[in-house]
């Protein structure tokens, strides 16, 4: 059955199994140090709990507690979004709160030891997160601070037990037309994919996030589960991640699927190489004033340089797209 618009009943229905289950991963998270405060289960629509001003908690990792500008204000992040799933404008939290976020499965396969199934909060019991600060720049030249919760990526490959042929690690988005309206288009070429390097993917940087603010991850933020690789574009960050699969083969991103010239597979942050619709040299912070200028790597050159070394010159251009 396809809804334009989703009955409140739907809307009710998901909501109360979810509580129960947010509330299970509130208390997991609670149990690692990390302080959950108070979630957005205020009414079917997403409301933000009341303010209160951003403060370093136990689980914050010393590496990563200042990301050398302000933390962008949680009520600016969580209106601000792309999720394409949700539709194509910025403003797609409120549908996003009709995502089943919680109970979730992720499937991991591929090239591995033994093909397995784990649930979100198994994850998160099993490796434990941390709290890291971390700076976003999309490839439409805005960004962000967020602070994250979350675990390394690299820590869920140990646990995966990928195969030595395995070269890459793709990862996969839910596919749930009757959820997410934009998903009913059929021109895009859904689910949503991105995939990493090995070596890429077991960087320290590569974080896998389940939480924004001290909080369970809003769904607007690609709960329950997304990647956040800090030195790339946001495209390569992707939400609701629900399959994760090693491969040998270089896997082909969303976008890179639509617009190749657009959207490499690479998508290391370069301000000198501009975008064909947006330049790369300075960006827009979410949280208002002037343009600043944009870091190679998104100034995280030291942690992952080392991988590049010698690559720009042999693919060129392409290599940063
Ligand atoms: N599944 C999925 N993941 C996605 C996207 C998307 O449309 N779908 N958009 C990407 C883009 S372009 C960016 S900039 C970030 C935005 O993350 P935010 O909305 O949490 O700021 O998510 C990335 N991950
Ligand atoms: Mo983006």
């Amino acid at each position: 059955m396809h809804y334009h618009k989703k009955p409140d009943w739907l809307i009710k229905e998901s909501r109360s199994t979810d509580e129960k289950h947010f509330i299970n991963r509130r208390k997991i998270l609670a149990g690692m140090g990390i302080a959950t405060g108070l979630a957005a289960l205020g009414g079917p629509a997403f409301s933000l709990p009341s303010q209160s001003p951003f403060s370093p908690r136990p689980g914050l990792n010393g590496n990563y507690a200042n990301a050398g500008r302000a933390v962008t204000a949680e009520s600016i992040n969580s209106t601000y979004n792309n999720f394409y799933e949700f539709g194509s404008s910025k403003n797609i939290h409120q549908e996003a709160q009709a995502l089943q976020s919680d109970p979730w499965t992720v499937t991991i396969d591929g090239m591995v030891d033994t093909p397995f199934q784990i649930s979100v909060d198994d994850l998160i019991s099993r490796i434990g997160v941390e709290e890291r600060i971390y700076r976003h720049r999309c490839v439409e030249a805005w960004s962000m601070v967020v602070p994250w919760v979350g675990f390394p990526l690299a820590k869920l490959v140990e646990m995966a037990k990928p195969l030595s042929r395995a070269k890459y690690v793709q990862f996969q988005t839910f596919n749930n037309p009757e959820v997410a309206s934009e998903q009913r288009a059929s021109w895009y070429p859904w689910p949503y994919t991105e995939g990493l390097t090995m070596a890429e993917a077991t960087n320290e940087l590569s974080l896998m996030v389940v939480g924004a603010y001290g909080k369970v991850l809003h769904k607007q933020f690609g709960a329950p589960m997304r990647l956040h690789t800090p030195w790339k574009y946001g495209f390569k960050s992707i939400k609701s991640i629900d399959r994760i699969t090693f491969t040998d083969r270089q896997p082909v991103g969303f976008w890179e699927g639509l617009q190749k010239k657009e959207y490499g597979f690479w998508a290391n942050v370069n301000p000198a190489v501009d975008h064909r619709r947006w330049t790369q040299a300075t960006e827009r912070p979410l949280s208002g004033g002037d343009r600043i200028p944009t870091q190679l790597y998104n100034g995280y050159g030291d942690q992952v340089a080392g991988m590049y070394s010698g690559m720009a010159d042999e693919i060129g251009d392409a290599f940063w797209r």
